[in-house]
């Protein structure tokens, strides 16, 4: 058994990491520090099944033209990569073509950067068509502006890490077929959206709120929609095991129905080519009536985290849905003495174990009640030319019925709080 674990490992990767730390942080409120990026670093390259075998802090004023880092620091980096043996170099923050190249030259391995990782993972994790897409176009995207002549220096296209194509399509090579391809899974993709919201329209009008969870990757999301729903959605210690979304209904205490969304996990950071290219997969939280922000609460920067998590929430305009953040792991706490406190940060708070089902019943009370205080059911008559009123009903709300009779429409359906006045005429 060891032996076999041992020739598993020799066949790992042997990763260099280097963590790029600017003095004065040119993100400006961004309060990551170098270690947790190191930390965060290397588990990405866990999720990629290579071995990070050393790994440098490189403190800068600035970033350099030539190699991102100063030229001392790269011949460091030849030492060390040599004694290691390492075949990649992995540089935390994104490297342009020609600062990868001159690395290479130097360095004479494999050297790619944070993002070319991220994507290297969701190839790996892409199972469903639409997943496979979403994936080859941030790569080609994120190709794209590095590629110089033809582009066919691309010679380790297809082996090893940050080279992989999605599934079994291998990364075009030329600069023209690779924008042609860019343009063409654009508009699958466009069709797949429109398909969706199409589904989604029907769901709504069936009389079912939207909940989606959200959260850092590895938060516990998948586990807590195989809780609430008896779904088998696979779940695992590691970055980025969900890609795709999965609906399921949700049946709450009072009957009501929901459909509750799980969805692909956020990160620090994310390459913003991975959000654009999963507008597809993200549009459940965008059109969510509810979100549950999933926190791993045992872990030590579980607040950077959440903020982050903010972070794209904001890029994706659905920072100020309601929501009900989901202090979750709380089974892995040493003590619980600060949890009160804790839930105090926030608007709507429930702490949780998803693993060992603990206060779940505590969570679908309080979904519950802020479904309550969203949605008023109504049933109403409004005038026969009122056809508005029946549009409102069907883009706003759930629809129950519709009846249409002579001189009126009855109109039954759970209507946002702000609109319901509408419909009750004076
Ligand atoms: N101890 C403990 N572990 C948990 C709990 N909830 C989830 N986990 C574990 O955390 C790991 C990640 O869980 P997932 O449900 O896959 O997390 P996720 O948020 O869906 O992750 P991604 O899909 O990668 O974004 C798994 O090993 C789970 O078993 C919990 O309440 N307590
Ligand atoms: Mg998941």
């Amino acid at each position: 058994m060891k032996n076999s674990e041992f020739v598993k490992d020799q066949q790992k990767e042997k990763v260099f990491l280097v963590i790029v730390d600017y003095k004065k942080d040119k993100r400006g409120l961004d309060c990551w520090s170098a270690e947790e990026t190191l930390e965060e670093m290397k588990d990405l390259v866990v999720a990629c099944g290579g071995d990070v075998v050393d790994s440098m802090i490189c403190r800068l004023d600035g970033p350099s033209a030539r190699y991102l880092i100063g030229e001392g620091k790269v011949e460091e980096i030849v030492g060390l990569c040599g004694v290691n043996g390492v075949d990649t170099v992995v540089f935390s923050d994104d490297l342009k073509g020609s600062q990868k190249r001159n690395l290479e030259n130097e360095i004479k391995v494999t050297v790619i950067d944070r993002t070319q990782l991220i994507l290297d993972i969701f190839a790996r994790r892409a199972t469903s068509k639409e997943g496979k897409m979403q994936v080859e176009l941030a790569q080609l995207e994120y190709l794209l502006p590095r590629l110089t002549g033809h582009g066919v220096e691309l010679s380790r296209l297809g082996g090893g890490i940050g080279t992989l194509g999605p599934g079994e399509t291998k990364l075009e090579v030329d600069r023209r077929r690779i924008a042609e391809r860019i343009n063409r899974l654009r508009k699958n993709l466009m069709s797949v959206v429109s398909d969706r919201s199409l589904k989604r329209k029907k769901r709504k009008d069936k009389g079912a709120p939207a909940i989606s969870l959200v959260g850092y990757t590895n938060a516990g999301k998948s586990t807590l929609l195989n809780v609430l729903t008896g779904s088998e959605q696979i779940t695992r210690d590691g970055l980025f095991t969900t890609l795709d979304s999965l609906s399921r209904q949700l049946v709450l205490t009072n009957n009501q129905k929901v459909i509750l969304s799980d969805t692909v996990g956020f990160m620090h950071e994310l390459p913003h080519h991975l959000i654009e290219s999963f507008k597809a997969t993200l549009e459940e939280v965008q059109e969510a009536d509810v979100l549950l922000h999933v926190v791993d609460v045992s872990h030590e920067n579980f607040r950077h985290r959440y903020e982050a998590v903010e972070i794209v929430l904001e890029e994706l305009k659905s920072k100020d849905k309601p929501t009900i953040v989901v202090l979750n792991k709380i089974d892995k706490l040493a003590e619980r003495d600060g949890l009160d406190s804790l839930k105090g940060n926030y608007q709507r708070a429930v702490c949780i174990s998803a693993k060992n089902e603990e206060n779940i019943g505590e969570l679908l009370e309080v979904i519950r009640k802020e479904l309550a205080a969203l949605f008023v059911e109504i049933d109403v008559d409004v005038p026969i030319n009122r056809m508005d009123l029946v549009n409102i009903a069907h883009d706003e709300g759930q629809v129950y019925s519709i009846k249409y009779y002579n001189d009126k429409i009855n109109i039954r359906a759970a209507m946002p709080s702000s609109l319901v006045g509408k419909f009750y005429l004076k």
